[in-house]
């Protein structure tokens, strides 16, 4: 069972391997799967799967949907309950590595099992009650003391054997899954890692950009537009530094415009314009960059024609204090950011 692209099962481990190494190939933890691992082909495999059909058998069986109109089934079901405890612990036997003869009488198996590691396990999960009535069916019932007994003993038997295979094949179902359990533990640690290696390196470029940018010249300053429509947002909404959604609303004016007062003359060398996405973005297009000393008088600085997301307008550095978008026709205009830089 060993996987030629996995690490060997043999592989050293210790202090030549590196901490990071070892949590995302859990090497150790691959080979003690490895070492216990139960699958097709293993010793105890066929027993399991016959363990396991006599206990879909009598669950089946001792369902009320699959109850018999003339017999309650549960003298049936206890047959088969035995039979998947039988199988089920000449598994337990088999997968330890011990020696096992299956045709051994009842006894003999339960003792085999009793030597095997898994015994203290189901011995600390089932209760002690259903342990011993559930050995005392194996081993001390007949056929024809099932068949005779009342139907509370039955019952009582019933549930307690019920229990008992269920914990003796989880143990199988357990082994038979930890390889798998691994490989699964190892995928999502790899992949956390790479999710946190790929946003350290998102927050890292973020941070050298804004630094090579230098701030946002125009966060929190004043602003004014060609008209408001006040249900969606003011003018200040272009510049608070929440670029996902839509900051300021205009009417349907003649040529709108939002205009920020830098505060005082600043080298510009780039306007960053983040359209609205939620509806309609074609209203700011196209779009033009303005600047001016006065707030009164505007040059154009840029334009943009094409549809947009985000703008990045990159102008030949010059000195202005009012930065001012316009849409040169008729129309809404509805941004949710403006941000202005000075050259780096
Ligand atoms: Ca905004």
């Amino acid at each position: 069972m060993t996987d030629a692209t996995e690490p060997s099962a043999h592989a050293p481990s210790g202090p030549g391997r590196s901490p990071l190494r070892r949590f995302l190939c859990m090497e150790d933890a691959l080979a003690r799967a490895r070492a216990g691992a139960f699958g097709p082909g293993d010793a105890g495999w066929p027993h399991y799967e016959r363990a396991r059909a006599a206990r879909e058998a009598a669950g089946a069986l001792s369902a009320p949907v699959e109850r018999l109109e003339r017999s309650d089934g549960s003298a049936a079901a206890l047959s088969l309950l035995r039979e998947a405890t039988h199988w089920a612990l000449c598994a337990l036997v088999a997968q330890s590595g011990a020696p096992l003869d299956a045709s051994a009488p009842p006894a003999d198996v339960w003792s085999a099992f009793e030597g095997t590691s898994a015994s203290a396990e189901i011995a600390a999960t089932v209760a002690p009650g259903d342990l011993g009535r559930g050995r005392h069916a194996l081993l001390e019932a007949t056929f024809q003391s099932i068949a005779e007994g009342d139907a509370a003993w039955r019952a009582a038997h019933l549930a307690s054997l019920f229990t008992l295979v269920d914990a003796l094949l989880s143990r199988l179902d357990d082994a038979s899954r930890a390889v798998a359990r691994v490989r699964v533990t190892r995928f999502a640690r790899a992949a956390t890692l790479l999710v946190l290696v790929v946003a350290v390196l998102v927050g890292s470029a973020l941070r050298v950009r804004a630094y090579l940018r230098g701030p946002n010249l125009a966060l929190g300053r004043v602003t004014t537009a060609s008209s408001e429509l006040a249900q969606w947002g003011t003018p200040g909404g272009a510049v608070d530094g929440n670029t996902d959604t839509m900051g300021f609303h205009t009417d349907n004016d003649a040529t709108p415009w939002l205009a920020i007062d830098l505060g005082s003359p600043k080298l510009i060398a780039e306007v960053v314009v983040y359209n609205r996405t939620d509806s309609s973005p074609e209203r700011a297009v196209p779009l033009l960059v303005e600047l001016s000393s006065d707030g009164a008088s505007y040059e154009l600085a840029a334009r943009r024609d094409e549809p947009f997301v985000v703008w990045r307008a990159k102008l030949a550095p010059r000195t202005a204090r009012w930065v001012r978008v316009k849409v040169p026709h008729k129309s809404y205009l509805h941004l949710n950011e403006v941000e202005v830089y000075a050259p780096r």
